[in-house]
């Protein structure tokens, strides 16, 4: 037959010895080159937003070509890799994330000019890819860009989502969701990956069979459907790493159902194949509570299956195969327990196709898992019920049924016949319909299980996890969360990471936040003080400008921003914000014209979506709508207060919100947030916190010092008390003078004469403050006081939020991931070679 010829790779070094041109006649060509060739435009009709495009793809060819270095260089290397398995990964926008990680901003901006674009104007032509809910998705895709900067073989594992979070729109001040088909305009960023897929199977049977004297087990029937590969390309910064972000899409599988085909149903045969696109397409809106649905644990699935798969085809590739070196190549991060049957899957893996015996295979996947809990709250504690994964996925209900066995003979060994043991650590959960605990599977399956702020680290050790951690004391740890500086200060504070570059002579602290120390005498430097007031008037004016726009707004550029932008949720209490709101209405309007002179003006403004089951949540949403409409037409208010909801909160407007914030409000209950990582992002572009001792606000105390934050409100320790004390005490004593005037005007009608108003109230005032508004409500409007105190001295105000920002170097997600390298993942950074390099070995 034909012998394909063997490659000569010195030819194709030939035809391609260099990577694409960076000069400026070389970037326009790229562009006008996609005009014509990938959108297939003229040349020279061309709008905004094919502009965009073309730009995109011509960022792409150079993102390609570190990605394929960067892949080919990890297996040369026999790397070790770190898989980070998500459901969520809340990427927002790439062209300026990856202009500034390429450092080819300026000569885009300067190439584009010529042919008559502002490339600021460009980038708000980009969708914003929004697969994830919140706080958890946005962590994942600040750790992809931290894995790619520090030179960490990875790659982040999640869903294709064809809907992201829904959009929210605000209609007669009610929240309404619709739908986000990101990809309508096609997406630049994503590689399809035709040869990668791999087939998974939902439903069927176990059948046992005998192999040489072993019973085998073998899961057949059911439905089978594909995964297909797409992969981001992630840039790190000021490297030649670029790691893949790989999402999963479902497919129908590839053979024809023959037995639907030959009941003489045709078109009932290709429904059925039509169904495999439904499971990935859509995120399920939930923050922080568990959905329970069939079809969420059918994505949940497909994630897993389609991933492992990946990773152990990887791992076979290696020249001999050598199981037991599986823990020293591999290492799998659980972003919650959302992805926890990877654990059961590989087991599977390694069982049934593999061969290996169960304890050898329990061995391996023992020491490759890792497990990072984000919450303590019981309603984000996910279990499914025994029944479900018995229909969904028999076998890996026997898997469990082994690990669980197992796992409670070791408790047995070590505190023979407490039952009380016993039932705190089962994985599943006998009371009631059985159900599997996925925190619990998650925990035996795992070598390290983490939290994300010490507090909260603190609480799974002696609370939840309790009886584990007594058990294996040196599983657990805690890693304190961070962010990326990249996209969240280079990226969406420009003028402010220019005046670092100026002072400190170069942009290292992009890479190594801890430079900003040597600002520590700038804070009382005049001059430095004066540059950063007026970068926050612009960020401010940039904000203005943007609220004018989205909400009809006209915010007094002098009036305190004060921000809360975060998921709605009860134990978030962005309720006592508004409450708070109302209350300091009231005093203006009771106020002589002597007061009213000191009075501070302030703009309140609020974002976030609410879970769209979520009632309470919504009303919420509602409450701060209805006050807004009074507020701000109260003429005799004027300039004094106002209140804003800005309507969809997501990752592209937070690039405009934070950097706008002169306060902002984290202020969750003592012990609920697990770390919050907004409130890392605020400090980082020199805003004030007013907070809670709670999550990751406890270590941005410790870091910035309590002169420089406003904290208020009960402790952790003393929350059970409170609650008691709630439960026990008359509301009307209970509840402050202050806030039974609020609740009053409510009932009156003064926000409208709207039931649900008062049932937002009612929710808390009869014994049932789970959430201690009405304890905390007399320490915030104290430390409401401060804040007013503090902004009639700018100078303070400014030389503050200074030292909030410089003293925010912790809070790198660069931090962060060094630290789960160095004491979870046991890895090494290589540094792929930069071209010039490469091109000089050959
Ligand atoms: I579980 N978090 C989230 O966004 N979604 C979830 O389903 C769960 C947790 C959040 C926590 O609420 C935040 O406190 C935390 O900062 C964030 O995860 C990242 O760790």
């Amino acid at each position: 037959g034909l012998q394909a010829s063997p490659r000569d790779t010195s030819k194709i070094w030939e035809l391609m010895d260099s990577y694409q041109g960076s000069d400026k006649v070389a970037l326009q060509q790229s562009i006008v080159h996609h005009v014509e060739y990938t959108l297939a435009r003229t040349r020279f009709d061309f709008s905004k937003f094919h502009s965009y495009q073309a730009l995109s793809h011509s960022v792409r060819d150079r993102l390609i070509e570190a990605f394929n270095d960067t892949n080919l260089h990890f297996h040369q290397m026999d790397a070790k890799r770190i898989y980070y398995l998500s459901l969520e990964f809340l990427i927002g926008r790439c062209l300026q994330n990856a202009l500034v990680n390429l450092d080819l901003e300026d000569d885009y901006r300067e190439a584009l000019l010529e042919l008559g674009y502002k490339l600021e104007e460009l980038y708000d032509e980009e969708v914003d890819p929004a697969l994830g809910n919140g706080g958890l998705g946005r962590l994942a895709a600040c750790f992809l860009d931290s894995l790619a900067t520090l030179n960490y073989p990875s790659f982040g594992y999640g869903i294709r989502y064809t809907y992201g979070i829904f959009k929210q729109l605000i209609k007669d001040g009610y929240q309404v969701e619709s739908p986000d088909f990101w990809l309508n305009q096609g997406n630049p960023w994503e590689i399809e990956r035709l040869d990668v897929q791999y087939q998974i199977r939902f439903y069927g049977f176990v059948k046992k069979v005998w192999d040489h004297g072993v019973e085998r087990s073998v899961w057949e029937g059911g439905e089978t459907i594909m995964a297909r590969a797409y992969d981001t390309p992630i840039p790190g910064y000021n490297t030649q790493n670029t790691i893949a972000l790989r999402l999963w899409k479902s497919h129908p599988a590839s053979e024809f159902d023959f037995s639907s085909f030959n009941t003489g149903d045709y078109f009932k045969a290709l429904e059925q194949r039509q169904k495999a696109e439904y499971i990935t397409s859509v995120l399920y809106p939930n923050d922080s509570t568990d959905a329970g649905k069939e079809l969420r644990l059918k994505q949940q699935y497909l994630l897993v299956s389609a991933s492992m798969q990946d990773i152990v085809r990887r791992f076979k590739r290696r020249k001999v195969l050598d199981w037991n070196a599986f823990p020293s190549k591999v290492a799998v991060q659980l972003n919650d327990t959302h992805p926890a049957l990877a654990i059961v899957e590989l087991l599977r893996i390694l069982i049934d196709i593999e061969q290996l015996d169960n304890m050898s295979a329990w061995q391996i996947v023992t020491k490759s898992f890792n497990y990072t809990n984000h919450t303590v709250l019981p309603e984000a504690l996910e279990k499914w019920g025994v029944p479900l994964i018995e229909k969904l996925l028999p076998r890996h209900l026997e898997i469990i049924y082994l690990i669980n066995f197992l796992f409670l003979e070791k408790v047995q060994q070590k505190y023979p016949n407490n039952w009380g043991k016993l039932s705190a650590l089962s994985i599943v959960e006998e009371e009631g319909t059985k159900k599997v605990r996925m925190s619990n599977l998650s925990i035996v399956g795992s070598k390290f299980v983490n939290g994300v702020a010490k507090i909260h680290t603190e609480l799974l050790k002696t609370t939840i996890f309790k009886e584990f951690f007594e058990m294996h004391p040196n599983k657990f740890q805690n890693k304190t969360n961070g962010v990326t500086p990249r996209r969240w200060v280079r990226c969406a504070n420009p003028a402010l990471a220019a005046l670092y570059d100026r002072v400190l002579g170069s942009d290292k602290w992009v890479q190594d936040m801890e430079q900003l120390k040597q600002l520590e005498p700038n804070a009382t430097d005049p001059q430095f003080v004066r540059d950063f007031q007026m970068i926050k008037m612009e960020n401010k004016e940039r904000f203005v400008h943007w609220i004018r726009k989205t909400c009809q707004v006209d915010l007094n550029i002098d009036s305190l921003f004060d921000i809360q932008a975060k998921r709605i949720h009860e134990y978030k209490r962005q309720l006592m914000n508004i409450l708070y709101v109302i209350y300091r209405y009231l005093v203006i309007k009771e106020s002589s014209p002597e007061e009213r002179k000191r009075i501070v003006p302030r703009s309140v403004c609020f974002g976030g979506k609410a879970a769209p089951g979520y009632a309470n949540a919504k009303r919420v949403i509602k409450l701060i709508n209805s006050v807004a409409d009074v507020v701000n037409n109260d003429h005799q208010i004027g300039d004094l207060l106002k209140v804003v909801f800005m309507p969809n909160y997501n990752v592209s407007n937070a690039q405009i919100i934070i950097p706008a914030a002169e306060l902002s409000q984290h202020i969750s209950t003592a012990g609920t947030e697990a770390s919050g990582t907004s409130n890392m992002k605020f400090i980082m572009n020199g805003c004030l916190i007013l907070g809670t001792l709670d999550g990751a606000n406890v270590e941005i105390d410790e870091a910035v010092g309590r002169e420089n934050i406003f904290i208020f409100g009960t402790q952790v320790e003393d929350v059970d008390n409170m609650k008691e004390k709630m439960r026990n005490t008359d509301p009307h004593e209970y509840f402050p003078q202050e806030l039974l005037k609020v609740f009053q005007e409510i009932d009156n009608g003064r926000f409208g004469h709207n039931e649900e108003l008062r049932w937002i109230i009612d929710s808390i005032r009869h014994k049932n403050d789970n959430y201690l508004v009405g304890q905390d409500f007399k320490d915030y409007i104290k430390a409401q006081q401060q804040v007013d105190e503090l902004y009639r001295q700018p100078n303070e105000w400014a030389k503050k939020s200074i030292y909030n920002a410089i003293r925010s170097f912790k809070f790198s997600s660069d931090r962060t991931i060094q630290e789960y390298a160095e004491e979870i993942w046991q890895l090494k950074p290589i540094k792929v070679p930069e071209p010039a390099a490469q091109k000089h070995e050959r």
